[in-house]
């Protein structure tokens, strides 16, 4: 485990390559059930660079009308599936937090998508911290501080990485600058899948 700057936790390799597959195998079921959606950027309706689709009590969305926690599939209309318990567990592993998480946005960048500084602040208990799963294809993850505009770091992340954000590092400014084509197996069709395991309310 690697402590980055206060409250950010980086273990790498957490999960082997089975348990990748496991996993991933878990989530092709979750999407079979609620597709990836195109999430548009609040007023401008500009469509955001990755796909998206949850699980878990609460699903992120981002529309027209803005960003939010809601418990149906804004294209289906359906409920979100239920987590797995193997999610559950890398909470109760790595989060170092009682309470259990109730939404698991899924994000998936094909090789040309980024995202875009932002901090997350939908949620609404922020002593609970944020766990991120990434599988597939690597990135250059970017953070910096709490108030935008600030220095920067940036670190690769690999398949099977986990990385906990919680404490002072909960409201930093982060985003995802670049996909590594071609430098993992795991997806097919290639890029990356991460998976962000909150307490929305
Ligand atoms: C730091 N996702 O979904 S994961 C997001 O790789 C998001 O898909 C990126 O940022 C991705 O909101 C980064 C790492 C991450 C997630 C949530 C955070 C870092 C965070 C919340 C607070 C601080
Ligand atoms: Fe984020």
């Amino acid at each position: 485990m690697l402590t980055l700057k206060p409250g950010l936790r980086l273990y790498k390799s957490a999960l082997d390559r089975a348990a990748q597959e496991a996993l991933l195998s878990e989530l092709r079921e979750i999407l079979r059930e609620a597709p990836l959606f195109r999430p548009t950027m609040p007023r401008s309706g500009k469509p955001l660079s990755a796909r998206m689709s949850n699980c878990g009590a609460l699903g992120w969305v981002s529309d027209v009308s803005g960003y939010r926690y809601q418990a149906e599939h804004p294209d289906t209309g359906r409920p979100w599936p239920a987590m797995p318990q193997s999610i559950f567990g890398l909470w109760r592993d790595y989060s170092g937090h009682d309470s259990e998480p109730d939404a698991c946005l899924i994000n998936y960048y094909d090789p040309t998508s980024k995202m875009g500084a932002h901090q997350d602040r939908d949620e609404v208990d922020f002593s609970a911290p944020i766990l991120s799963v990434s599988l597939g294809d690597s990135c250059r993850f970017r953070y910096g501080g709490v108030s935008r505009g600030g220095p920067t770091e940036a670190i690769k992340l690999d398949s099977g990485d986990i990385l906990v954000f919680g404490g002072p590092a909960r409201k930093m400014f982060h985003g995802v600058d670049k996909i590594f084509s071609g430098t993992s197996t795991l997806l097919s069709p290639p890029g990356r899948i991460n998976l962000t395991l909150r307490r929305a309310r």
